[in-house]
């Protein structure tokens, strides 16, 4: 049977496919997307576990494509559950009826390119085989679940759970649980898994710090003014690092007196979120000035920790505050005060191994019904790589990365035509507000595609020689910051044998996006297009493989 043909395949239908294929369909492309899960949300369909909500505030992390979605949507709390960004998610689909292009229940297993035809061929674990120009990986960047090998891991016959493929509805009551991680995730669900267990154990390698979310209903008037000033809110992210309306800090710790100092991180305390991360310029970058908000943050957990020696086991010292993901907490320090909840510091006594009921340690046994597993992700190259990868001259992606990822501008990967990734390693991507940095991406890719059809090229790649000196750049703007100190996730430090390589660009959302549009307006300086006498005129119907008549189920299943 001949595979079905399209213009476009986009793999995933999360934030990033779902505005992917918006915008590709709108260009009169036909697309086809293919998820893994049963509906639309990516990441937000499987993090379902109690507690999951978002660290960024919900009227920023959402579309800003559509005026009429912004004024229409009403975001019910400071920091949207995870069930309120999945039903925003399934009214987006409903909304722009996209679900008549997605597949669900399909995993991508291949995407081969083939140099004499330049298609893509999709392969999915139901058998279907795509044909197709364009390739967008809308695959997410923590969306395959990290579980650590622990000896004897398979013998444990309780329940057993990660928080990032969470299953539906659990409950803890009467239980002995433990959680393993404490990690944005594990700060999340350990609060509601304390509430209902009998007892829980957590199990703590590395404390991390976290800031009250000061979570709230939202109040109709703040919701009018945000929806009068959206325009303006959403320009004023465009041109911050972090991709959010935040004030920029404008002054050292050294440039006021001790009391002033204080005051600064007090006023960031109370307002909570991400507040604590620009009360001083250079945070992470100055040594100096991080040990003042790091100190801060201690006194904070020694103050709401009622036993000392609790306290100070959950103060972390072995990394610069913001190295890691800074959490944003409801009731977890406070929970430690809980009589049902024991904190298991695994440097003072490591896992020796799981067995059929629970966890030994060098030091006691721990009988478990449940076990949480909140060990995060085989972040930002996981997923891509479990797919097999394979482009020019059948050059696969995996060996392409041994060494860790090589893109150009985190878009695109030399020797692989027209695939594209969305926040891939080399972009801003995870620290920023990841709807911000998906629709930059989603835009930039769409633009391209669409002038590579109008100006009737076949294919277009990024030069690797662009791909090197980026990769040179990001590395030493990584290297001026403290985020290398910290053995985090960013740098793959969590998966054993991953290359250490600090994955996402760090030198800011606006900078990298005024790059992203220089590159653009260069006529894609650092990318081959080819063939090379492709004629400015030439009609996007003349190319090679050109663009699929329109039709009203064009991208389900095209007819040639
Ligand atoms: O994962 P993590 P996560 N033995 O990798 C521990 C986003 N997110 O799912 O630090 C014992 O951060 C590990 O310990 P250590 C957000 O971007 C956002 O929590 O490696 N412990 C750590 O404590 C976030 O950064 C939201 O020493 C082991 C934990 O597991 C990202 O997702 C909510 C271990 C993993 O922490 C990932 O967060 C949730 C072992 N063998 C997630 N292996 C919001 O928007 C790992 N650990 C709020």
């Amino acid at each position: 049977m001949s595979p079905r043909q399209c213009d476009v395949v986009v793999v995933g239908a999360g934030f990033g496919g779902l505005y992917a294929l918006y915008e590709l369909r709108a260009l009169g492309l036909s697309v086809v997307v293919l998820e893994a899960g049963p509906d639309v949300g990516g990441t937000w369909f499987w993090n379902r576990y109690p507690g999951a909500r978002c660290d960024v505030e919900s009227v920023d992390y959402s579309y800003s494509f559509s005026p009429e979605l912004e004024q229409e949507w009403r975001w019910t709390s400071r920091y949207a559950t995870q069930p309120e960004i999945l039903s925003y998610l399934r009214h987006v689909a409903e909304r722009f009826d996209l679900r008549r292009n997605i597949q669900f229940d399909t995993r991508v297993t291949e995407a081969h390119f083939d140099d004499g035809t330049f298609r893509w061929t999709v392969r999915t674990d139901t058998g279907d085989t795509i044909s197709s120009r364009f390739c967008v990986m809308a695959t997410g960047c923590l969306s395959t679940a990290q579980v650590p090998d622990l000896p004897g891991k398979d013998s444990y016959r309780g329940n057993v759970y990660h928080t990032g493929t969470w299953p539906g509805p659990v409950g803890f009551e009467g239980q002995a649980v433990g959680v393993i991680g404490t990690g944005s995730s594990g700060i999340q669900v350990i609060p509601q898994v304390a509430a209902q267990a009998e007892h829980l154990y957590v199990f703590q390698r590395t404390p991390n710090f976290s800031t009250p979310a000061n979570d709230q209903p939202l109040d109709p008037e703040i919701v009018r003014e945000v929806k009068a000033g959206y325009a303006a809110r959403r320009a004023l992210a465009q041109d911050s690092p972090g991709a959010l309306p935040l004030p920029r800090p404008t002054i050292a710790p050294d440039d006021v007196d001790a009391d002033e100092r204080y005051a600064v991180m007090e006023r960031a305390w109370e307002v909570g979120g991400n507040s604590m991360q620009v009360t001083f310029k250079n945070l992470l970058i100055d040594q100096a000035t991080n040990d003042v908000v790091a100190e801060f943050m201690r006194s904070k957990i020694r103050q709401k920790v009622k036993d000392p020696a609790t306290a100070e086991r959950l103060c972390p010292k072995d990394h610069p505050f913001g190295s890691k993901r800074v959490c944003k907490d409801t009731d977890y320090y406070e929970t430690f005060n809980r009589p049902n909840v024991t904190l298991v510091d695994l440097r003072s006594e490591p896992i020796v191994a799981l067995h059929q009921s629970g966890i030994a340690t060098t030091k006691a046994d721990y009988q478990l019904n449940s076990l949480v597993f909140a060990t995060g992700f085989d972040a930002m190259t996981g997923t891509l790589l479990k797919i097999d990868i394979l482009g020019r001259d059948g050059t696969r992606l995996v060996d392409e990365w041994d060494g860790g990822p090589q893109t150009y501008l985190g878009l695109m990967v030399a020797g692989f035509p027209n695939l594209f990734l969305v926040t891939g390693p080399g972009s801003p991507s995870v620290l920023t507000n990841m709807v911000a940095a998906i629709e930059q991406h989603i835009r930039w890719i769409a633009r391209c595609i669409d002038d590579v059809d109008t100006r009737g090229y076949a294919t277009i790649e990024a030069r690797r020689e662009a791909q090197v000196n980026w990769v040179t750049e990001a590395n030493k703007v990584a290297e001026q910051t403290l985020y290398t100190k910290a053995n985090s996730w960013y740098i793959g430090a969590n998966v054993v044998g991953k290359p250490k390589v600090f994955m996402p660009y760090v030198g800011g959302f606006d900078r990298y996006r005024r790059i992203c549009e220089e590159v653009t307006a260069s006529g894609y300086r650092g990318f081959i297009r080819s063939p090379a006498d492709a004629d400015a005129s030439a009609l996007a119907h003349a190319a090679p493989g050109g663009r699929l008549p329109a039709g009203d189920d064009h991208g389900q299943r095209p007819n040639r």
